[in-house]
C-alpha cells in the first residue's frame, strides 16, 4: 500500500506570482498588475490603472519569464513528476476582446510546457488563477455575460494549441474564495469585480452572484469543449478547502459550521453534480437576488461536469454561533481560535488532520478523484552566514500533511492522484504581495520592494522533498 506508482508529486505556482515581464512580448495589463504590495494586516489596494510611485510586486514576480529553464532544472533535480502553473490570460489576449491571439504569448507557453515535458514533469495548468485582462474587469468582469464568451475563446485557444502537451486543466483557481464577499480582493481576483464605492451592499452581492453563475456556465462550456478537443483531457475544478469546525458540540455551533461549509461546497456541488443545490436557490430567493440566466444555461451546467476535484489546503477554522472577540486570523462569522492547534505568523491555523478530514468529506460527497494542488507554509526566512536555510518547520509541516494524505489513501480509500507543494520556489504572496512570506523549497534572494540579486538557492526542504519523491512517499 502507500502512494500509487503513478502518483503525481510536484510543485505549484501561478503566472502572476512568478513570471514578471508584465508588459513584454505584447502582454496586456492583468488585474494583478494594479494590486499594490501589502502586509499581514495591511490589505493590498486595487489602483485605477498603474500609478507612478506605487509598488506593484506582481509586475516583476521573480522573473521566471526569463529564468524558467534554470528554475525548471531545479524542479527536475527534486524529481517532480508534475508541475502546476497558470496561463496569464493577457499574454494570449492582451485586452481579452481581440479577434486573434497574441502569437508571442502562445509561443512562450509552448516553450514552457515543452520544457516541462522534456524534464519528465506533467504540466497541470490553471486557466485563470486570479487573473484576467484588466480591460475585461473594467467591463464588469464575470458579472458581464460577454466575459463568458471571452473566457471561452481564451480557453479554447490554449486547449487547442497545447492539446498534445497538456492533459490536466483547472478552470478557475479557488473559485470559492469570493464567498468572502466582504473583502475587496477576492471578488476582484476571482471574478474581475472592481469595487465601486457607490454600490450598496445588496448590489455588490448581486454582482458577485451573477459572476458566480456566469462562471458556472463558462466552466461547463470549457469542460465540454476541452473534451471535444482531446477526449483524454482531465478537466477539474479548484476549491480552497478550509474545513470549518464547530467550536463546541453545542448544536447551534454545529449547524452554524454546516451552513458556512456550504460556501465551500457550493462550487463542488454545481461543478460535480451539474445542478444548483436547493440551499442556494432558497438563499437567493430569501435574500432577494435575481440571477439572469439565459435559456439553456441549466443544460450547459448539467452537461459540463468536471472529471476530478482539485483543492488547496493550508488550514482549518472553527466557528461559534455566539458573538466572539476578534483575533489574528479572524475572518468568518463567529470564528474563534482553535485552542488545540498552532498558527503560522500570518494567523493560518496549522491542522494536518484537517487535510485527511476534507479528503474524506469530498470523496464521500462527490466520489471523484482528488488532486491536492496546493499545500504549504508561509514563513519568514533569512539565510545563515553560508547562505543556507534550514527550514525544519516547513519540513515538519509538509511531512505531517503528507502523512495524512497517506492515511486517506490507505485507510479511507480516497483516490488522491497527486500532491503539489505551493510556491515550491519563493514567489510573491497572493494575499499580502510580500516576498518575505516564503513558501519555497528554493530560496529567491529578493525583498518586498524588488531589491536583491534574485539568485536561487536550495533550502534544506529541497533535499528532503527530493527524497520523499524518489521513495514515492516512503521516506518522510
Ligand atoms: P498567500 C486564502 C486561503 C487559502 C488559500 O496564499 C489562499 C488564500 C489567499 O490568501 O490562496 C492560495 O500567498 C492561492 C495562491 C496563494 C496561496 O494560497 O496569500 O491559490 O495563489 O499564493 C498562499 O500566503
Amino acid at each position: 500500500m502507500g502512494f500509487p506508482d503513478n502518483f503525481l508529486w510536484g510543485g505549484a505556482v501561478a503566472a502572476h506570482q512568478l513570471e514578471g515581464a508584465w508588459n513584454e512580448d505584447g502582454r496586456g495589463p492583468s488585474i494583478c498588475d494594479v494590486l499594490t504590495g501589502g502586509a499581514h494586516g495591511v490589505a493590498r489596494r486595487i489602483t485605477d490603472g498603474v500609478v507612478p510611485g506605487e509598488n506593484y510586486p506582481n509586475q516583476r514576480g521573480i522573473d521566471y519569464y526569463h529564468t524558467f529553464r534554470e528554475d525548471d532544472a531545479l524542479f527536475q533535480e527534486m524529481g517532480f513528476k508534475c508541475f502546476r502553473t497558470s496561463i496569464s490570460w493577457s499574454r494570449i489576449f492582451p485586452n481579452g476582446d481581440e479577434e486573434e491571439p497574441n502569437e508571442e504569448g502562445l509561443k512562450f507557453y509552448e516553450r514552457l510546457f515543452e520544457d516541462y515535458r522534456a524534464r519528465g514533469m506533467e504540466p497541470v495548468v490553471t486557466l485563470s488563477h486570479f487573473e484576467m485582462p484588466l480591460h475585461l474587469a473594467k467591463m464588469g468582469g464575470f458579472a458581464n455575460r460577454e466575459v463568458v464568451d471571452y473566457y471561452f475563446k481564451f480557453a479554447s485557444t490554449v486547449m487547442d494549441r497545447y492539446k498534445d502537451l497538456v492533459k490536466y486543466w483547472l478552470t478557475f483557481n479557488e473559485v470559492n474564495n469570493q464567498m468572502e464577499m466582504h473583502t475587496e480582493i477576492f471578488p476582484y481576483t476571482n471574478s474581475g469585480i472592481i469595487p465601486n464605492p457607490k454600490d450598496d451592499w445588496h448590489t455588490v452581492e448581486q454582482k458577485i452572484w451573477q459572476a458566480i453563475h456566469n462562471e458556472f456556465v463558462a466552466s461547463a462550456l470549457v469542460v465540454q469543449r476541452g473534451h471535444q478537443i482531446n477526449p483524454d483531457f482531465q478537466i477539474g475544478c479548484m476549491l480552497a478547502m478550509v474545513p470549518i469546525y464547530p467550536a463546541t458540540c453545542k448544536p447551534e455551533d454545529v449547524m452554524h459550521a454546516e451552513v458556512l461549509m456550504r460556501d465551500r461546497y457550493l462550487f463542488g456541488d454545481v461543478y460535480v453534480n451539474g445542478e444548483y443545490p436547493c440551499y442556494l436557490l432558497n438563499r437567493w430567493d430569501r435574500e432577494g437576488f435575481d440571477i439572469a440566466m439565459e435559456p439553456g444555461d441549466t443544460d450547459i451546467i448539467a452537461a459540463g461536469t468536471v472529471d476530478f476535484i482539485s483543492i488547496s489546503y493550508y488550514m482549518s477554522a472553527a466557528v461559534s454561533a455566539e458573538k466572539v472577540p476578534e483575533f489574528d486570523g479572524h475572518g468568518l462569522p463567529g470564528q474563534v481560535k482553535n485552542p488545540y492547534i498552532k498558527a503560522t505568523d500570518w494567523g493560518w491555523q496549522i491542522d494536518p488532520v484537517g487535510l485527511r478530514y476534507v479528503l474524506c468529506s469530498l470523496f464521500e460527497r462527490y466520489g471523484k478523484p482528488i488532486f491536492i494542488v496546493e499545500n504549504g507554509i508561509g514563513m519568514y526566512e533569512t539565510p545563515d552566514s553560508d547562505g543556507y536555510i534550514a527550514d525544519d518547520a516547513r519540513i515538519d509541516y509538509l511531512r505531517s500533511h503528507i502523512e495524512q494524505v497517506r492515511k486517506a489513501i490507505d485507510y479511507d480509500g480516497v483516490p488522491v492522484i497527486g500532491y503539489t507543494v505551493w510556491g515550491c520556489i519563493d514567489v510573491i504572496s497572493f494575499g499580502t504581495g510580500e516576498m518575505k512570506k516564503r513558501y519555497g523549497m528554493i530560496y529567491v534572494d529578493a525583498d518586498d520592494n524588488g531589491n536583491g540579486s534574485y539568485k536561487r538557492s536550495r533550502k534544506k526542504s529541497f533535499y528532503w522533498y527530493r527524497d520523499v519523491i524518489s521513495s514515492n512517499g516512503e521516506n518522510l
